[in-house]
């Protein structure tokens, strides 16, 4: 085949379960999980697997999903049936669990979510115990879900379930959040401690983006002896933002929360809808630059845990994960741009059939970030990392 071989050094594993992939939000809902077949299928094409140790994802069980999240309302999941939402009895859980149009009740809901969550649990472990040293789960990343409540086409929020595996053994976790959408569910669940820095890049628009949390200023608890001070991160953007500028801020960023954080271990959410042309989305990245930001992290040789997350052009979110994945097994220049005449469901990828289509020319949205805005941006964060350390 093309070359793709295992000694590398270091380990990666491959997190998933094909069962995660039927499951459907609904007529025109824009979350699909089919993206995740496409991700297999072109980085099986490219023979990405022979590198890494596969493994098939379990489902989590109650007790671990209620290390975080509220029994009533796993309760709650695991019974709920999608003729519940006519139901009046019903209509007071339903409303109060905040299931509606954007996390709606299908079939199969309560496997859907053990499944991914499973995913990043087990992924968490195998870096705990060694036994890998980047371990990927792209059906995770579901990083709106509170502890008794959805939010955001997300029900459970297997990234915080992940990071509970990973305090066990690392005094310190960072979270890194390149989805459009603030980690608002990450960030809420640690807010109030220091042993985990969340991070998140998101455009902000209080009133007209979702879900409006993520200002500059938001950085932890407001009372100076709470340990959570100054461990939120908030980079809020604009509209349009491009490859360079992205990574030059991204560098900048993360760069400065490694070195003064020193975490043990890395959560990155690699959410594509970040990516230009997504559906969702409103910046203009390339695969290339989102990718970038993966390769950055990665030369921390810090133990990596990374999940999917948004993504809403599934052809797209594709090309972005499995470029992503060729970049953490060291592959990244072993891949023909030019998408396999093997791969399956071929089509998507017309007219181009190339990993690298340019998205920012094809549905360029105005550029609303400033050099002086990003700039200050960082001038605030490189503040707040002064206070961090006390
Ligand atoms: C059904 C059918 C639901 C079509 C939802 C876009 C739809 C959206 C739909 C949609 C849509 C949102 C809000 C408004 C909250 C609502 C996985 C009451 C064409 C991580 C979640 C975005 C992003 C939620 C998730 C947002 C993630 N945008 N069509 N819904 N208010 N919800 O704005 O971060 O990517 O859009
Ligand atoms: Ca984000
Ligand atoms: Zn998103």
């Amino acid at each position: 085949h093309n070359g793709i071989t295992r000694p590398k050094g270091y380990r990666v594993s491959w997190h998933a379960n094909p069962a995660v992939e039927p499951h459907h939000f609904g007529q025109s809902h824009p979350m699909k999980p089919w993206r995740l077949t496409l991700t297999k299928q072109l980085v099986m094409a490219y023979g990405m697997h022979y590198a890494m140790d596969l493994y098939l994802t379990r489902a989590a069980t109650f007790e671990e999903m209620a290390e975080f999240h509220k029994e009533d309302y796993l309760e709650f999941l695991r019974q709920v049936v999608p003729a519940d939402m006519e139901a009046p009895e019903q209509s007071d859980r339903i409303a109060s669990y905040n299931i509606g149009d954007d996390c709606p009740i299908f079939d199969g809901l309560y496997n859907y979510c053990s499944l991914y969550a499973g995913g990043t649990i087990d992924a968490a472990r195998k870096l705990v115990n060694n036994q890998s040293e980047i371990a990927i789960n792209w059906s995770g990343g579901l990083h709106h879900a509170k502890k008794a409540e959805a939010s955001g086409f997300c029900y459970v929020n297997d990234i915080v379930l992940g990071i509970l595996q990973l305090l066990r053994h690392h005094p310190r976790v960072m979270y890194i959040d390149i989805d459009v959408h603030h980690g608002d569910g990450v960030e809420q669940a640690f807010w109030s401690t220091d042993r985990v820095l969340t991070v998140s890049f998101h455009k902000y628009d209080k009133d007209n983006f979702f879900p409006g949390t993520g200002a500059l200023d938001s950085t932890g608890p407001a009372h100076p002896l709470n340990p959570g001070a100054h461990h939120a991160i908030n980079v809020p953007l604009n509209d349009g933002i491009e490859d360079a500028d992205y990574l030059q801020l991204f560098k900048e960023v993360v760069g400065s929360c490694v070195e003064t954080y020193r975490p043990g271990a890395i959560v990155l959410q690699c959410g594509a809808d970040s990516l230009g042309c997504d559906r969702l989305g409103c910046f203009n990245l390339n695969v290339t630059g989102h990718g970038s930001c993966v390769e950055y992290v990665k030369t921390f040789g810090i133990p990596l845990l990374v999940v999917g997350g948004g993504g809403y052009t599934p052809r797209n979110v594709s090309r972005a994960w499995a470029h992503e994945t060729s970049i953490l097994i060291d592959a990244a220049d072993k891949i023909d741009p030019n998408i396999p005449e093997t791969v399956a469901f071929r089509n998507h990828f017309g007219p181009d059939y190339s990993l690298f289509p340019p998205l920012s020319e094809m549905r360029r949205i105005e550029n609303k970030n400033s050099k002086a805005y990003l700039a200050s941006v960082v001038a605030a964060v490189k503040e707040q990392l002064r206070y961090m350390k006390g």
